[in-house]
C-alpha cells in the first residue's frame, strides 16, 4: 500500500526538471515509434518486397514513408533527447534548477511544431525527404512546423547557457563540472551549425507561400549540407556524454580521464561545422579544391571520435577489472552484460567502429565516387545514429524513466531481449546494404520493389536482397519489444518511493580535472567558440559568398 500512496504531485514536487525531461524523452520516443514502423518497409523495399499496396489509402507512397521515417527518426527524435539529456544532466550535476517557465515553453514550441509539420506529412503535402532538397517543394506548414521545431531547441541554448553561467558566479574560478561542460559546448556547437538551416527556412518558407518566384537549388543543399553535417553530432553527443559521465559506474568502475573528454568536446565544437562539402562532392558549382580543404576537416573531426573510443574502451577495462575479470580480455566477458543499459552501449560501440570507418571511405574524396547514392550510404549511417545514437538513448530510458517517475522497469528480461534484436537486425541489415551499394551500385532512396525492370536488373543481388527481409523482421520484433517495455514503465500505475530518490549514476574520473593544464585551457570556452566560428568563415565564407552574389532561382516541383 505505502508504495501507491506517492501522488504524481508529490513525485515531481521537489523536482519539476523530472517531469520536463520525462515529456520531453517520452514525445522523442513517439515520434521514435511512428518513423522506425516505416524502417520496416524500407528494408523490404531492399529486399524486394513492397507493401505499400497494402497501407493505401492511409500512406499514399513510398516516399512518403522515407519522409515521415527521415523526419521523426533523424530530426524530431535525436532533437527532443538532446533537450532532454544536455538540459537534465547538467541540472542535476550543478544542483540548480533550469528556467522552469523556458524549459515548458521549448516543450510547448517542439510539440506545435512538430503538430504542424506533420499535417502535410502525414496528408502526403511534404514528401520531400528529411533533407528538403529544392526544388521539391513541400507545403508551407512543412517548412514552418519544422523551423518553430528546430528554433525550440534555440530555447535550450539559452536554458543551459544561463544554468552554467549561474553556478560559475557562485564558483569563481572552479572548473565546470563534466557533464555541464559537454553541454555547453554542445549547444554553442548547434548555435554554430543550425545557422545554415535558418537561413534556408528565410528562403523556403515564403518559396512555399508563392511570395518568392523561385530559390537555388545549389545554395539550398550548400545551406542544408552547412547543418546537415554537423546535425550529425547533435545526434552523437547526447550519447557521448552518457557514455563519458554514466556508462563507466553502470558498468562499474570509473572514467579514465576527465581532461581528455573535455578536449574530445572542444574538438567537436571547433571541426562540426566546416565540413559540409563532403555531402557534396558530387555537385557542380563547387571548386574542387573547397572540397579537399572539408575533406582535411572532415579527418580532423574523426579525431574526437578515435579519442573517445581509447577513453571508453580503457574505462570499460577498469570496470571489467574491478568486476573481477582477469586476463587480456577476461575483463570484456566481466562486464555487466546482462544490465540492458550497459548492453544497450556495448552493442552500439561495437556497431560504431565499422561505421566510423564506413564514414572515412566516405569522407575520402575519390572512394566517395564508388558510394555516393547508394545503398551504401544507408548502410553507413545505420551503424552510427540507427545502432549507437538510438541504442543509447534506448539503453538510457531504461534507467531515466524509472529515476524520473520512480516507476520501477517493466520486464527487465524483453529489454535485454529488444537490444540484442536491434543490434542483430541492424548489424545484418547494414552488412547487406554496404555490399549491394558498394558491389552492385544499387541506389539508395530507390522504389526498387515497385519497379520490375529495377528488380531485373538487381537479381545478381538477391542473396544480399533476402537478407534485408529477415532484418527488417528481426527489427519490427525488437522495436515492438522496445516501446512495450518503456510506455509499460511510465504508464504503470505503480510507483517505489525509493527509486524517486535514485540518483543520476555520475561517474567518478581517475584523472580529475583539478591541477590539469588541459581541463584550465578547454575552460576557455568563449575562446575556442570565437575560433570555431572563424574557421567556419574561412571554410564556408568564400563559397557562400559566390553562390549568394550568382543565385539561379528555380521554380517548386511535386513529383510525388
Ligand atoms: Fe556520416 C553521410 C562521413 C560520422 C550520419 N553520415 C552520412 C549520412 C548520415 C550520416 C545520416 O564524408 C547521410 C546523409 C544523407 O542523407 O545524405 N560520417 C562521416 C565521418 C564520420 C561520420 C568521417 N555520420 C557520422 C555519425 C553520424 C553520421 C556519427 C550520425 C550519428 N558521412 C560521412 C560522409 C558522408 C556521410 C562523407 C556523405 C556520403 C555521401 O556521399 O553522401 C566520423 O565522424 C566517424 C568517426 C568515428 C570513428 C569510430 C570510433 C569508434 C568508437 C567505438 C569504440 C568502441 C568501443 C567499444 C568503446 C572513427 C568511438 C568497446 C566495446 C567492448 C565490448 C569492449
Ligand atoms: C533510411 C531501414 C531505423 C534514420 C532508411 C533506409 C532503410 C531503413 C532500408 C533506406 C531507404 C532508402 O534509401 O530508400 C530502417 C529500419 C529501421 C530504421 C529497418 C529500424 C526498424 C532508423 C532509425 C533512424 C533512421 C532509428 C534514426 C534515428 C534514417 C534516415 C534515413 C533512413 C535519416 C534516410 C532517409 C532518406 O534518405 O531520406 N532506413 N531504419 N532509421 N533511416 Fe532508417
Ligand atoms: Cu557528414
Amino acid at each position: 500500500m505505502a508504495v501507491q500512496t506517492l501522488t504524481r504531485f508529490d513525485a515531481y514536487a521537489d523536482a519539476p526538471e523530472k517531469k520536463y525531461a520525462l515529456y520531453m524523452m517520452m514525445l522523442g520516443f513517439s515520434a521514435l515509434a511512428l518513423g522506425t514502423f516505416f524502417g520496416p518497409l524500407q528494408a523490404f523495399n531492399y529486399g524486394g518486397l513492397d507493401l505499400y499496396p497494402l497501407l493505401k489509402p492511409v500512406f499514399q507512397n513510398y516516399y512518403q514513408g522515407l519522409s515521415l521515417h527521415g523526419v521523426l527518426n533523424a530530426i524530431v527524435f535525436t532533437q527532443l533527447f538532446a533537450q532532454t539529456i544536455m538540459i537534465y544532466l547538467p541540472a542535476r550535476e550543478l544542483g540548480l534548477r533550469p528556467n522552469m517557465k523556458l524549459a515548458w515553453a521549448s516543450f510547448w514550441m517542439a510539440l506545435a511544431g512538430l503538430l504542424i509539420a506533420a499535417v502535410p506529412l502525414l496528408l502526403n503535402e511534404a514528401s520531400v525527404l528529411y533533407t528538403f532538397y529544392a526544388p521539391l517543394k513541400a507545403s508551407w506548414a512543412f517548412y514552418t512546423g519544422a523551423a518553430i521545431f528546430v528554433l525550440s531547441s534555440y530555447l535550450s541554448i539559452y536554458i543551459a547557457l544561463e544554468l552554467w553561467l549561474r553556478w560559475r558566479r557562485a564558483n569563481p574560478g572552479k572548473i565546470t563540472p563534466l557533464a555541464t561542460f559537454m553541454a555547453v559546448a554542445f549547444w554553442l556547437m548547434w548555435f554554430l551549425a543550425s545557422l545554415g538551416l535558418v537561413v534556408e527556412a528565410l528562403f523556403l518558407i515564403p518559396w512555399s507561400l508563392g511570395l518568392l518566384p523561385g530559390v537555388d537549388p545549389l545554395l539550398m543543399r550548400t545551406l542544408f549540407w552547412y547543418t546537415g553535417h554537423p546535425i550529425v553530432y547533435f545526434w552523437l553527443l547526447p550519447a557521448y556524454t552518457l557514455a563519458y559521465v554514466t556508462l563507466p559506474k553502470l558498468a562499474g568502475g570509473k572514467l579514465v580521464s576527465d581532461p581528455l573528454a573535455r578536449l574530445v568536446f572542444v574538438l567537436f565544437l571547433l571541426f562540426s561545422v566546416p565540413v559540409g562539402f563532403h555531402h557534396q562532392f558530387a555537385d557542380p558549382g563547387i571548386a574542387p579544391y573547397w572540397k579537399f580543404i572539408h575533406t582535411v576537416l572532415t579527418m580532423m573531426v574523426a579525431v574526437p571520435s578515435l579519442i573517445t573510443a581509447f577513453t571508453i574502451a580503457a574505462s570499460l577495462e577498469v570496470a571489467g577489472r574491478a568486476n573481477g575479470g582477469k586476463g587480456l580480455l577476461g575483463w570484456i566477458a566481466a562486464l555487466p552484460w546482462h544490465n540492458p543499459t550497459v548492453l544497450a552501449f556495448l552493442l552500439g560501440f561495437l556497431a560504431f567502429i565499422p561505421g566510423g570507418a564506413g564514414g572515412i571511405v566516405n569522407a575520402s574524396f575519390n572512394l566517395n565516387q564508388n558510394v555516393h547514392n547508394t545503398v551504401w550510404i544507408p548502410g553507413h549511417f545505420h551503424l552510427q545514429v540507427g545502432t549507437l545514437v538510438t541504442m543509447a538513448a534506448m539503453g538510457t530510458a531504461f534507467w531515466l524513466i524509472p529515476h524520473l517517475t520512480g516507476k520501477p522497469l517493466v520486464a527487465r528480461g524483453l529489454a535485454v531481449a529488444s537490444q540484442w534484436l536491434w543490434f542483430l537486425g541492424m548489424f545484418i541489415m547494414t552488412f547487406a546494404l554496404h555490399w549491394m551499394g558498394f558491389l552492385y551500385a544499387i541506389p539508395r532512396r530507390a522504389h526498387i520493389s515497385g519497379s520490375p525492370l529495377a528488380m531485373e536488373a538487381f537479381k545478381e543481388s538477391s542473396a544480399w536482397m533476402a537478407l534485408n527481409i529477415v532484418s527488417g523482421v528481426i527489427l519490427l520484433v525488437a522495436a515492438v519489444l522496445f516501446f512495450y517495455v518503456i510506455f509499460a514503465t511510465a504508464l504503470q500505475g505503480h510507483r517505489d518511493p525509493k527509486r524517486v530518490l535514485e540518483e543520476v549514476p555520475f561517474a567518478e574520473a581517475i584523472s580529475k580535472p583539478e591541477g590539469s593544464g588541459l581541463a584550465r585551457v578547454t575552460e576557455r570556452v568563449w575562446f575556442w567558440f570565437g575560433l570555431a566560428a572563424v574557421l567556419v568563415v574561412l571554410a564556408y565564407g568564400p563559397v557562400l559568398y559566390q553562390m549568394f552574389t550568382n543565385m539561379l532561382p528555380v521554380p517548386g516541383v511535386r513529383l510525388w
